[in-house]
């Protein structure tokens, strides 16, 4: 399997990110634990409360100078210097983590806290740190502003891009995703499809790990590097 030229799609999910200090979701006292997902992360809960909406995004982006990017974020953006083939990111996640850890094509799936998303216009800028419900659109100065993030029962961005890129994966990497929400827990079958060889990077199975041949268990920081390392030896 060891191919210095083979395509390489990695998805990231936020166990990519626990080690900078970043909640998840799905742990005990993760963000799920603190918030109703039908009232934080769905456009109803937007439409019913936008305020409490706007301000659980806006204490998660005030987080961000707080926290740095940590070894499994730098790996990566190595891999994508370094690695000879085509090494595809995508991220579930709305930090910006791998951006900071020098990543330079980051796909954004989910959305990202660091852009507003004019609900009228379809309009993106940078977020400011504080958003507020009803901030004007700087492009057609409707007060539609909303977080620029993929809430649940929306589309998520780029799809068919990397439905693209998963249909000619060699190597399709999970790192730090619960496989329960989809379409990207999907993207192992999709890889499979392909014919990639796929690896799961977790402190545990995920919800779809019995779809990955090769798993690499323990905190990413440490695998992820030193898969970096092994596939940087290919040649
Ligand atoms: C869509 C933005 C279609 C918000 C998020 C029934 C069956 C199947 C699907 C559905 C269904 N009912 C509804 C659906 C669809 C739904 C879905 O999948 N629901 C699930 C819950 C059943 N999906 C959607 O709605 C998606 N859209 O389907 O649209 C469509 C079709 C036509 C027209 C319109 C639409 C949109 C989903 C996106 C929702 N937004 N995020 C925000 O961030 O606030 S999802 C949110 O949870 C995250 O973004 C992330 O993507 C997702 C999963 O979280 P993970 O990243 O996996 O984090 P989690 O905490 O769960 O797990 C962390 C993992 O890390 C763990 O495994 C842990 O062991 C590991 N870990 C921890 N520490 C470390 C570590 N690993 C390594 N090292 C460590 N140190």
């Amino acid at each position: 399997m060891p191919d210095p030229d083979a395509k390489i799609v990695i998805l990231t999910g936020a166990g990519i990110s626990a080690e900078s200090g970043i909640d998840t979701f799905r742990a005990e006292d993760g963000l799920w634990a603190q918030h109703r997902v039908e009232d934080v992360a769905t456009p109803e809960g937007f439409a019913r409360d936008p305020e409490l909406v706007v301000n659980f995004y806006n204490a998660r982006r005030a987080q961000l100078p707080e926290v740095e990017p940590n070894p499994a974020h730098r790996a990566l953006a190595q891999l994508e210097q370094a690695h000879r083939g085509e090494v595809v990111l995508i991220t579930q996640n709305v930090d910006d983590l791998h951006e900071r850890g020098g990543s330079e094509t980051v796909y954004h799936m989910h959305g990202t806290l660091n852009s507003a998303l004019c609900a009228a216009c379809d309009h993106r800028w940078p977020a400011p740190l504080i958003m507020a419900p009803g901030d004007p659109c700087p492009a057609c100065n409707a007060t539609a502003a909303r977080p620029d993030i993929v809430w649940f029962g929306e589309m998520p961005y780029d799809m068919d891009a990397l439905f693209a890129h998963l249909g000619e994966a060699d190597i399709f990497a999970a790192i730090g995703t619960s496989g329960n929400v989809y379409p990207a827990a999907g993207f192992v079958a999709e890889a499979r499809r392909a014919g990639a060889h796929t690896i799961e990077f977790n402190l545990e199975p995920s919800a779809v790990g019995n779809q990955f041949q090769e798993h690499r268990t323990g905190p990413a920081s440490h695998t992820v590097s030193a898969w970096v390392e092994d596939v940087l030896k290919w040649g």
